[in-house]
């Protein structure tokens, strides 16, 4: 009897060792850990700046000022793209405001209202708006402008898809080129006008 358990155990642990030799393939392992995926930016900048950029504020406009050459009012706006993908830039919710201040004798003998609010100047002074390439600030070969006509007649955006890559610059610029003269100049007396617009940089084609 104790053959019988001797042997039975004998064949167990016989039995185990070659299941223990038979589990003991060769294996080797690759990972693929720490797989992230972090948002890109579009990050505009006008003139280095995230805050409101004015660069007109003129006073004490008149034709001769506005037609001396080189001299015409002129600024531009220098936008960056600080992120890390190409946008798209765009210049939209243009909004002219037209107002009357004073209205004066001369403008009421020109036709205006004494109790007018609304202003003229903006029917009298031309803007032109161009991309400058050549960075020169002033219009050269190969340049158009994507705007060139009276203040009043802005439209409400320039869908311009300006394609600006990550860490790249591009540069628009405004020069108040002309006054549109007529017998009645003198409607724009004491007259004050404001353009708003803002500059977007959109990550497709509009
Ligand atoms: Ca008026
Ligand atoms: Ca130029
Ligand atoms: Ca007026
Ligand atoms: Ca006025």
């Amino acid at each position: 009897m104790k053959k019988i358990i001797a042997s039975t155990l004998v064949l167990i642990i016989a039995l185990t060792g070659v299941i223990g030799a038979t589990a003991a393939y060769f294996s080797d392992v690759g990972t693929s850990n720490g797989n992230t995926f972090t948002a890109g930016s579009l990050d505009l900048k006008v003139n280095g700046s995230d805050d409101n950029v004015r660069l007109f504020n003129l006073s004490d406009i008149h034709p001769e000022y506005i037609v001396v050459p080189d001299s015409q009012p002129h600024s531009q706006y220098i936008i960056t793209n600080t992120g890390t993908i190409k946008g798209y830039l765009n210049i939209k919710n243009i909004v002219v405001t037209n107002v009357e201040n004073d209205c004066i004798g001369p403008e009421i003998a020109a036709g205006d209202e004494a109790t007018s609010s609304d202003g003229e100047l903006g029917d009298f002074l031309n803007l032109r708006l161009w991309v400058d390439i050549t960075e020169d600030g002033w219009i050269s070969e190969g340049e158009a402008t994507f705007y060139d006509g009276k203040i009043n007649d802005l439209p409400s955006e320039f869908l311009l898809n300006l394609e600006i890559p990550a860490g790249g610059t591009a540069k628009i610029i405004g020069v108040i080129s002309d006054w549109w003269s007529s017998p009645n100049d003198n409607l724009a007396q004491t007259d004050s006008v404001t353009i708003d617009l803002t500059f977007t940089l959109d990550q497709k084609a509009q």
